[in-house]
């Protein structure tokens, strides 16, 4: 289509929205999304493309095919050369009648990354510098009703911030910027810029440094007055009452006495408060109080409903509805209890006054690429937290503050929010224009998501403090030059002991603030006996696996394993069968913790389990492995609690096709240590361990009410035969790790040698529910595992399949997949015990016949 007939679409189109949105009231606010007609070009170059706004250079590259995929096989390598280059869009707009005559015009952006000076019809209207703020402003002096020329100039970051790096004697401490990748050496310049570090690079992710409107840009015009921002601060709640203050800034036109503020409940029309306010010309902060007597409470996923109000703020004038927001919220305390103990200082989260186990995972940006994270995706990540049972996620430092859908979500599933502020792994040039800037960063992003119940705690920074006092920065600085140290320090305690603790209590005042993940006592590394740790002896400190049954932390906010993507998605990004090796050049480039990396999974494959017969087995036994390992470490969290209060492996998801610690790969497939967590995240968690020859069983409960269950411990050798039996009647009190059972091994399993038995723990409660667990005395490779001789039988049910599957002899780790098709197994990598039946759900659209003959089917015994 050619641009100026595109460019009258986006009029016409603009004119609808106008219309659509307009409330019928005579003055309310209206807005629109500049979404349409942009087109981009090469700013030193004349030849210029249709985009997609919001969007990303990369993205609106692949669209227009001057770029191939950055994600197949090697060609993030063609690409890097983007990032040098500047990049101007543009789009040309009208006003309609409705919006042109409004007292205010303002072009609002949600978010421009990085480096960019917006032009509007020729005249400079707006430099930025942080991808994480929203810029607004006001254009009423110079918008025209017609042909308006809107243009946004991206300069590199790049070549922004070499100079910055050149000018200093010394160079910041990033994360994983792969500078080398990028073609500028040991430039490491992520921490000049305020932009997602993982664009730089990361042990995970590519160096694919994004330039783009990556977030709406909107027009809004208003008259008299605007509702510019609602914040529902709950004061104290609890079962009796919620004391709740409710915090409304209005910009005013002019001074207008006698204004009404009304904030109702949206659905039942109940008021809450009504009050009166003067508005003087500019903005206005209008308070109110009320409270609501017996609150619906919102509670964890697992704990209870996550009941959301909405709150309707309407200002009023006369009898007219001038302006109208909406706010949904939960109503909960939520605290994170941090006090000096008879063992050091505890670290949990306290939710309506009752302590909370926090059972998730630290997650990444769902896509280099971020405009191109759909909704779907979005519910797919929430929804893959809910269905593993758990109540928690981190989002983590190096990534974005998240897009409201992703609060929103874990405000209706009742996924509480660990939300770092975007800084990972490094310090940072603080001062001056920098610190400004970041202020700026922090109200926004505090202004933007304080309403979400799903906020539990907001924390300065992921690693950074870490790295100073625990990881020896502090010395290797002082010993370069100890004015280099004392810089550093100073800007490091600026920002994170200083402006962003001052910003929460300002914004969201009762907010918790937690200086740095981890963060233990003031001066040191992080610790077992004080606030949070991440945990890396087992993978970077190549312990052994067992290793975590010995660790101890008030509460673990990162530990993890690595493990490839299996065969089904390797194949997509890898499809040539010269690339199916963990060292092949292709799989290197997606594996960006490099041999080392490589290294390790084969060190502790080769430790554990038996040598994998090819490289598909290989695949799948490394997620057996990873599965088995990160097990291990979240029932020993568990069987700690109360004197651990959390577990959070690393990492939810990946932002590419990548070898990593991630439990789900990029195409969303559950790799086997998301199915391990679920059960292991269950509500009751029974959970063997043995040591020194006895064997322990500790039943924990997440329950808020005791139960009582019946608990059956069978050694059974893996062809089935039943050794011992030990029954009993468990007391199952709320909220706490028990060790219900002890004996002795060699009692369990008599005369049997260990290499052939299996422990099979089941419990099963007054309801009827049923939780089992499967343990073993030696390490996997020295269990004789048996040829299992699997049989299946297919049924049709709605959405696609049910297997049945029965097994003559114990089956380790059975894997089921179907050729690079989109489907989903509602469960596997699970064990079958000689005689039973396992029923599994698969989600697919294969016919009958292509379903049974695409059908693979493996455990254990057969990978090596
Ligand atoms: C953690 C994270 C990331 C990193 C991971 C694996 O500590 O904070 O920086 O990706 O380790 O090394």
């Amino acid at each position: 289509m050619n641009i100026q007939r595109k460019n009258n679409y986006t009029r016409i189109i603009i004119f609808f929205l106008l219309i659509l949105s307009y409330t019928g009231v005579s003055g309310a606010p209206v807005k629109t999304e500049l979404n349409s007609g942009w087109r981009f070009r090469q700013w030193r170059l004349n030849n210029w493309y249709p985009a997609t706004v919001p969007g990303v250079v990369h993205t609106d590259l692949i669209a227009n095919k001057i770029i191939e995929d950055p994600f197949f096989r090697l060609n993030e390598r063609s690409v890097q050369w983007v990032d040098k280059e500047d990049w101007m869009y543009e789009t040309f707009f009208d006003l309609n009648d409705e919006m042109f005559d409004k007292k205010n015009i303002r072009l609002h952006f949600m978010g421009l990354d990085t480096y960019v000076s917006v032009y509007l019809n020729g005249e400079k209207i707006l430099e930025g510098d942080n991808m994480f703020r929203e810029w607004k402003v006001d254009i009423k002096d110079k918008v025209k009703q017609k042909d308006n020329k809107l243009e946004v100039l991206f300069r590199s970051p790049i070549k922004e911030d070499i100079p910055k790096w050149d000018a200093l004697p010394y160079q910041y401490p990033t994360g994983p910027d792969q500078s080398q990748q990028g073609g500028i050496f040991n430039k490491t310049v992520s921490s000049f810029a305020r932009k997602a570090g993982y664009h730089y690079g990361w042990d995970w992710g590519p160096r694919l440094v994004t330039s783009g409107i990556w977030r709406p840009v909107y027009l809004e015009a208003w008259n008299e007055a605007k509702l510019e921002d609602v914040f529902i601060q709950q004061k104290e709640v609890n079962k009796q009452k919620a004391s709740i203050t409710v915090h409304v800034d209005i910009l005013s036109d002019k001074d207008i006495s006698g204004a009404q503020i009304i904030v109702k409940d949206k659905k039942s029309g109940k008021t809450y408060a009504t009050y009166t306010a003067d508005l003087k010309k500019g903005t206005n902060v209008a308070t109110t109080d009320f409270v609501i007597n017996n609150p619906q409470l919102w509670w964890t996923n697992g704990l209870g409903e996550p009941h959301l109000y909405e709150f309707q703020t309407d200002i009023v004038l006369g009898s007219q509805v001038i302006d109208s927001n909406i706010s949904r919220t939960g109503i909960r305390s939520v605290k994170v209890i941090n006090k000096p103990d008879q063992y050091g200082t505890t670290f949990y989260f306290e939710l309506n006054g009752v302590p909370v186990f926090m059972k998730g995972a630290n997650y990444i940006p769902g896509d280099n690429f971020l405009p191109r994270v759909t909704k779907q995706k979005y519910e797919k990540t929430i929804l893959d937290a809910v269905n593993t049972n758990m109540n928690m996620l981190r989002v983590w430092g190096g990534g974005t503050y998240e897009n409201d859908i992703f609060y929103d979500l874990c405000d209706q599933h009742g996924i509480l929010v660990w939300q770092d502020f975007m800084f990972a792994c490094g310090m940072y040039p603080s001062e001056g224009d920098y610190l400004e800037s970041v202020r700026y960063e922090a109200i926004d992003n505090i202004k933007r998501l304080r309403n979400h119940p799903s906020i539990a705690l907001w924390c300065g920074n992921n690693e950074s403090y870490d790295g100073w006092f625990g990881w020896g920065r502090k010395e290797d600085y002082t010993k370069q030059n100890p004015e280099y140290a004392r810089v550093m320090w100073k800007q490091y305690a600026d920002l994170f002991h200083k402006l962003l603790p001052d910003m929460v209590e300002q914004y969201a005042p009762g907010a918790f603030y937690w200086p740095s993940s981890p963060y233990g006592l003031p001066g040191q590394g992080c610790d077992d006996k004080n606030g949070d740790r991440h945990y890396w002896e087992v993978w970077h400190g190549r312990k052994p696996i067992t290793q975590y049954n010995n660790e101890r932390s008030r509460f673990f906010s990162e530990y993890g394993f690595q493990s490839f993507p299996e065969f089904e998605s390797v194949k997509i990004y890898a499809p040539e069968s010269g690339d199916w090796a963990i060292t092949s050049e292709v799989m290197m480039e997606h594996q960006r913790a490099g041999s080392y990396a490589n290294n390790l999974i084969e060190e502790y494959l080769l430790n554990e389990y038996r040598k994998p017969k090819d490289f598909e087995s290989f695949l799948y036994m490394n997620q057996v492995l990873q599965g088995d390992a990160v097990k291990i470490a979240m029932e020993a969290h568990r069987r700690d609690m109360p004197y651990c209060m959390g577990t959070l492996f690393w990492q939810h998801n990946d932002c590419w096709p990548v070898a990593s610690w991630s439990s789900r790969d990029y195409y969303g497939r559950w790799k086997a240590q998301h199915y391990f967590a679920r059960d292991a995240y269950r509500d009751i968690l029974i959970s063997p361990i043995e040591k020194d020859n006895r064997l322990s069983v500790y039943v924990v409960s997440d329950r808020l009410t005791a139960t009582k269950g019946e608990l059956t411990l069978t050694a059974l050798t893996l062809d089935g035969t039943v050794i011992d039996k030990v029954q009993k009647t468990v007391t199952i009190a709320a909220n706490t790790s028990k060790n219900v059972l002890s004996m002795n091994v060699g009692h369990l399993i008599q005369d049997r040698s260990k290499n052939e038995v299996v422990i099979h723990a089941r419990l099963v409660d007054k309801t009827g529910k049923i939780y089992t667990n499967n343990y073993f005395l030696l390490q996997q490779k020295e269990i004789n595992y048996p040829r299992a001789m699997i049989s299946k039988q297919i049924k049709s049910v709605d959405g696609g399949y049910e297997v049945l599957l029965t097994s003559d002899k114990f089956a380790r780790a059975v894997f089921m997949s179907l050729n690079g098709i989109d489907n989903f197994f509602e469960n596997n990598y699970f064990d079958i015990l000689p005689g039973e039946t396992v029923a599994v759900k698969v989600k697919s659209t294969l016919s009958v016949s292509d379903f049974e003959k695409q059908l693979k089917i493996i455990s254990l015994s057969d990978a090596y």
